[in-house]
C-alpha cells in the first residue's frame, strides 16, 4: 500500500477537493480495483457520522440467516445477535449486574439478591415481559451440572431475589435474561453472568457424550437437528411417556418449552427462538451455534402441571 495514494487522496477526488493531477490520475487507474478496501479504511479515518455503527448493525442482521428450504418462522420480542453468545460478562450494553453477596454454604437454603443497573448506576426498575416473565435466572455449576431455572421477584428499589440452594461445592454461574424498558421506551435484551461460589471440595463431572436422547422422571426426550456454525437451524424435541406414547405437553412460559444453551469451555449463554405452536405434536426452537464446540442443552416443559429439565450434550461441527 506504500506506493499507492493514500485512502484520503481518493476520497478527496469524491468532493473535487484535488490535492494534485498525478495523484488523481493514480487514483483513477487503482481506484476501481482497490475502492472497496480503501472505502473500508477510508471511512474507519473519517470520523465523521457513524457508518462504523451501521455497518455493525448490517453485519448482525446478515448474521440471522436460515437454513435453506426451512422456511420463515416467527421469533419472539427478544431477538438479539443470533449467532453470538453472551453472559460472558457482568456488564454489557449500559447495563450492569450487581449482586449483593455471592458467597453460598453448599447444599444449604439461601438466597440470592442482586440488582440490574444503568450507565448511570442507577437500579432498572422497568423491564419488558419476555416468554411470560420480566427477568430469566439461568444458575448452573460450571461443569454445567446443577441447572436451575428461576423467576426472581423484584421489590420497588429495583432490587431483585430468589430463594437459592446450590447443592453442591464449586464455582457456580448465574445469568440474567431480560429486555430493559429505557425512559425513552427504548428495549434493550441483555443477558449478564455473575460468579457465585459455594465453599468446599469441588468434584467436577466430565460432560456427557453428545445424544440426542435422554430420559426424566419417566419421560423420553428426542430431538432431531443439526446446528452449523452461523445459521439459524431449527432443533424439535418431541417427548413421550411410557411404551412411546405422545405426552400432553402444557404451555410454559408462553411456549411448549423453554431451551437454554450454553458453551462448554466459557459458559456462553446462545439465544434461542422458540416456536409458540407445537409443530407435529413436538416442540420447536431456532438455534445458531456461534461456532464448532460442545454445548449443553437444557429442555424445560411441562405435564400436568410440573416443569422437568432434560439435559443435552450437542457436539456442533
Ligand atoms: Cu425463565
Amino acid at each position: 500500500m506504500t506506493d499507492q495514494p493514500p485512502p484520503d487522496a481518493v476520497r478527496a477526488d469524491r468532493v473535487s477537493a484535488v490535492p494534485d493531477r498525478s495523484t488523481l490520475r493514480l487514483a483513477l487507474v487503482v481506484g476501481g480495483l482497490i475502492l472497496a478496501v480503501l472505502l473500508g479504511f477510508g471511512l474507519g479515518r473519517t470520523g465523521g457520522g457513524d457508518p462504523t455503527t451501521a455497518v455493525g448493525y448490517d453485519s448482525a442482521l446478515a448474521d440471522h440467516t436460515h437454513a435453506p428450504g426451512t422456511g420463515a418462522h416467527q421469533h419472539g420480542a427478544d431477538q438479539g445477535l443470533a449467532a453470538e453468545v453472551t453472559g460472558l460478562s457482568v456488564s454489557a450494553a449500559g447495563y450492569t449486574i450487581a449482586p449483593s453477596a455471592v458467597d453460598f454454604a453448599a447444599g444449604r437454603p439461601g438466597e440470592l439478591r442482586f440488582q440490574i443497573r444503568d450507565a448511570q448506576r442507577r437500579p432498572v426498575t422497568r423491564f419488558a415481559v419476555v416468554h411470560d416473565k420480566p427477568l430469566h435466572l439461568i444458575v448452573v455449576r460450571r461443569d454445567l451440572t446443577g441447572y436451575q431455572h428461576l423467576h426472581p421477584t423484584m421489590a420497588a428499589d429495583g432490587t431483585w431475589s430468589v430463594p437459592l440452594t446450590l447443592p453442591q461445592p464449586g464455582s457456580w454461574r448465574a445469568y440474567a435474561d431480560f429486555t430493559a424498558l429505557a425512559d425513552d421506551g427504548r428495549r434493550t435484551a441483555v443477558t449478564l453472568g455473575t460468579d457465585l461460589v459455594a465453599a468446599g471440595d469441588y468434584d467436577p463431572r466430565p460432560l456427557p457424550a453428545a445424544t440426542t436422547s435422554t430420559t426424566v422422571g419417566g419421560f423420553t426426550v428426542d430431538y432431531q437437528g443439526s446446528p452449523q456454525a452461523g445459521v439459524s437451524v431449527p432443533l424439535t424435541f418431541r417427548i413421550t411417556g411410557e411404551g412411546g406414547r405422545p405426552v400432553a405437553l402444557e404451555r410454559y412460559l408462553g411456549a411448549y418449552g423453554h431451551l437454554v444453551a450454553l458453551r462448554e469451555g466459557d459458559l456462553g449463554y446462545l439465544h434461542v427462538h422458540p416456536e409458540p405452536a407445537l409443530v407435529d405434536g413436538a416442540v420447536r426452537f431456532w438455534v445458531t451455534v456461534p461456532g464448532s464446540g460442545r454445548y449443553r442443552l437444557y429442555l424445560d416443559f411441562q405435564v400436568a402441571g410440573a416443569v422437568r429439565t432434560a439435559e443435552f450434550t450437542l457436539d456442533a461441527p
